[in-house]
């Protein structure tokens, strides 16, 4: 039974290939805003995890977000975690160390050493990198949240910030999110809340697409954004748009899926049908953030073997929807939102347990790892 402890756990069983450390002193806990740690009893009751690594032989980049730079659980301070990426993944997103705050703290001050660490750490160990992100209305630096002047002030100031990310890391990103979440679950722009929407309009979606490509001719150019595979009014949002893009010759070359999910909703057939719409655009699919909540109701204090039989199946079905419904040429990849459960954002957001990733806060595969290892075999 797993449960959560207030103290660290000094031994674990292996299971599946990956190495537990001994203490787990990397566990950030910081991640949680309860008052305890998280962690979970060896996986020695689920079904057997055999993958040796979930990259080999995918024909997609299958990724995973990192913590970097000052994170306590960062994969250069944390060895068993920066393990897990090299065996497993052949690309990486940085979980928050390229976000905006983090790369443009003051205006015009630049810090790219985080970042560059994580991305020399990519290019000496063959994984690409999915820049995240160039503009998002969260996570924005302190003086762009003051910062005050006409519209054409505002154009200058965001062109200017992509401008200069975008240049630094020219030629050694894969891709960019290059906007995040402009759009509403109605459909409608993301008003409230967003320096961007408010003081450029939806302009400002464009502005960056054409700023990103001016600057990085090419890294492929993303749209991301939460709940495309369920909410219909979004996703037909972001069809309108990448169609106007398109009519227009704004350059837009993938739509970013989210994809926080649960356990039982979106349908298989909804989240196929919602690739299918992009797809028909001609233009990449990403799974740019997954994971997969099970304790959704709080009913569960404990990752079960029945449970997390539950999430292997859902992680199958899932990476199946995907290669079932885009065609190699169109498959951006699949990025998942983390290493281990203890990283999770989910635990931070929800002050309850869950069980989102591939790996326990042990750093042992769980069954998940196998539901996707299985669905790229069975699929490709
Ligand atoms: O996982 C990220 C978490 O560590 C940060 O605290 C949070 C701050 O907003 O952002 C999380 O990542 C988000 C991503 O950047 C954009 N899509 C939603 C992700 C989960 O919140």
């Amino acid at each position: 039974m797993n449960k959560i402890l207030k103290a660290l756990v000094t031994s674990c069983t292996l299971i599946g290939l990956v190495a537990c450390g001994s203490g787990n002193t990397n566990i950030p806990e910081a991640h949680y805003s309860n008052d305890g740690l998280q962690l979970d009893e060896p996986l020695t009751e689920y079904s057997q995890v055999t993958v040796t690594s979930l990259k080999e032989g995918a024909d997609l980049p299958i990724g995973v977000a990192v913590p970097a730079g000052g994170a306590s659980n960062s994969i250069f301070v944390s060895e068993e975690r920066k393990n897990i990426v090299l065996q497993h993944f052949s690309q990486v997103s940085a979980e928050n160390i390229m976000k905006m705050d983090a790369l443009h703290p003051s205006q015009g001050n630049f810090n790219f050493d985080a970042a560059d660490e994580l991305v020399n750490f990519a290019a000496n160990n063959g994984l690409s990198v999915h820049g995240h992100v160039l503009v998002w209305h969260s996570q924005t630096a302190g003086w762009m949240e003051s910062f005050s002047g006409s519209k054409v002030e505002w154009i200058d100031m965001m062109e200017n910030h992509v401008t200069q990310i975008a240049t630094h890391f020219s030629g050694r990103l894969h891709s960019w999110d290059v906007v995040n979440e402009a759009f509403l679950e109605n459909g409608e722009y993301r008003d409230d809340g967003s320096i961007w929407y408010q003081n450029i309009g939806a302009e400002f979606i464009e502005r960056a697409f054409t700023t990103a490509r001016s600057a990085d001719a090419n890294a492929e150019l993303y749209y991301n954004d939460y709940n495309l595979s369920s909410s219909e009014p979004k996703i037909d949002a972001v069809v309108a748009m990448v169609k106007d893009f398109q009519a227009r010759n704004i350059p837009i070359d993938g739509v970013g899926f989210q994809m926080h999910i649960g356990a039982d909703s979106p349908s298989a057939d909804t989240i196929k049908a919602h690739f299918q719409k992009v797809v028909d655009l001609g233009i990449k699919v990403k799974i740019t953030e997954l994971d997969i909540r099970m304790n959704a109701t709080n009913n569960d204090d404990a990752l079960t073997p029945d449970i997390a039989e539950r999430q292997k199946e859902r992680y199958y079905e899932v990476v199946s929807a995907y290669l079932e419904t885009v065609p190699a040429a169109q498959r951006g990849g699949i990025t998942i939102w983390g290493i281990t459960d203890a990283d999770s954002w989910i635990i931070n957001l929800y002050d309850q347990p869950d069980w989102p990733l591939l790996f326990n806060s042990e750093l042992e595969a769980k069954p998940a790892l196998q539901g996707v290892a299985d669905a790229i075999a069975d699929n490709q």
